[in-house]
């Protein structure tokens, strides 16, 4: 069967950023694959598993960085997978899907709301909160204190060139918070005002290494020379498993266009405008990470991992040796 039209738009829409931040897309990859699975109309359960990692492909190939999208697929294809022969018929297997994508979805809400409650405790009254582009975990921490009723303020970067420190400035002004919008350039001469930052993931790897939007890493080094904690706020379906086994994360490198739209490029010539959208902050810039956990310095990233993700590492653990055991044979 072919992908529906309505896959197709949502997997347009995270492409396009009209849906993005890592835990949103990896809501949404989750209710497309429901969505998939409620609209297939064959009865064979074969033809649907195809079909189904189709659909989960065309999701997969979208936006690179966000680690939480192969995870939140991986949550729902693994345990239909899993249960392949032991499934009656198709009712059973839309079922599976159906409900994992439920979990995954409530779990992500509840993750949510769990790093606002522990992250707010780490904020005191009158801290100067630094934060750049628009995390939903960030923000949570950030609400929660207010809520709390801790006098807080907030400073938020523009975050060229898409701009979404716009969309955190409106978020936090609308909840009452006191807030100020500065230039991504303006960060090392404001550190001296601020008491801590807090920036969302995209992906965390094995060592503690944060990839999150292009500038986190600028800021966490001039907050390191300031003295000025760096605190990342990431479920834990942020955690790269691959990263693991040493595979690195991969950098979307987004449209010129984005930078500088195309009739004004124009009039320069041999300019190459590159526009690489996220960055790697190394674990010695980051003096925790808050997980719905709980908070745990970087270096202890590879237990969340394990904890969580310790049959996907088992396995890719499984095909490296039966690789080798191949190299071996065939030489
Ligand atoms: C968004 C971004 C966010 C993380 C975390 O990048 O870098 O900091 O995705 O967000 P983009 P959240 O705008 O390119 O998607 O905490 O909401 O998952």
């Amino acid at each position: 069967m072919r992908v529906p039209n309505e896959i197709i738009k949502i997997a347009n829409d995270i492409r396009g950023m009209r849906i993005r931040g890592a835990g949103r897309i990896a809501r949404t990859a989750a209710n497309a694959l429901k969505l998939a699975s409620e609209l297939y109309e064959g009865t064979s359960v074969n033809e649907y598993v195809n079909y189904m990692r189709k659909v989960s492909d065309i999701l997969l190939n979208t936006r690179p960085t966000a680690v939480s999208l192969p995870n939140a697929i991986n949550f729902i294809m693994s345990r239909l997978l899993r249960n392949i022969d032991k499934i009656g018929d198709i009712n059973e297997a839309k079922a599976i899907v159906r409900n994992a994508a439920d979990e995954f979805i409530k779990r992500s809400k509840k993750a949510l709301e769990l790093i606002g409650e522990i992250g707010a405790r780490r904020i005191r009254d009158g801290d100067i909160i630094l934060t750049h582009c628009n995390s939903s975990a960030a923000l949570s921490i950030i609400i929660r204190a207010h809520e709390m009723g801790k006098d807080i303020r907030v400073f938020a970067t523009e975050t060229r060139p898409r701009f979404q420190g716009l969309i955190t400035v409106k978020v936090l002004a609308e909840k009452g918070i006191r807030v100020s919008l500065v230039p991504d350039s303006a960060i090392r001469l404001i550190m001296k005002k601020i008491d801590k930052v807090i920036v969302g993931a995209d992906a965390i790897a094995a060592n503690g290494a944060v990839v999150n939007k292009i500038g986190t890493s600028q800021i966490a080094l001039i907050a390191h020379e300031a003295r000025v904690r760096v605190f990342v706020a990431a479920e834990t379906y942020k955690f790269s498993p691959a990263t693991v086994i040493g595979e690195l994360i991969t950098i979307e490198e987004r449209s010129p266009d984005e930078v500088i739209p195309k009739e004004k490029l124009s009039k320069y010539v041999r300019i190459k405008v590159r526009n690489p959208a996220f960055d790697v902050t190394p674990p010695e810039y980051v003096d925790a990470i808050i997980t719905e956990q709980g908070i745990i310095p970087p270096q202890a990233a590879i237990l969340i991992l394990k904890e969580e993700y310790g049959w996907i590492i088992k396995d890719y653990l499984f095909k490296l040796s039966s690789e080798d055991e191949e190299e071996v044979t065939t030489k």
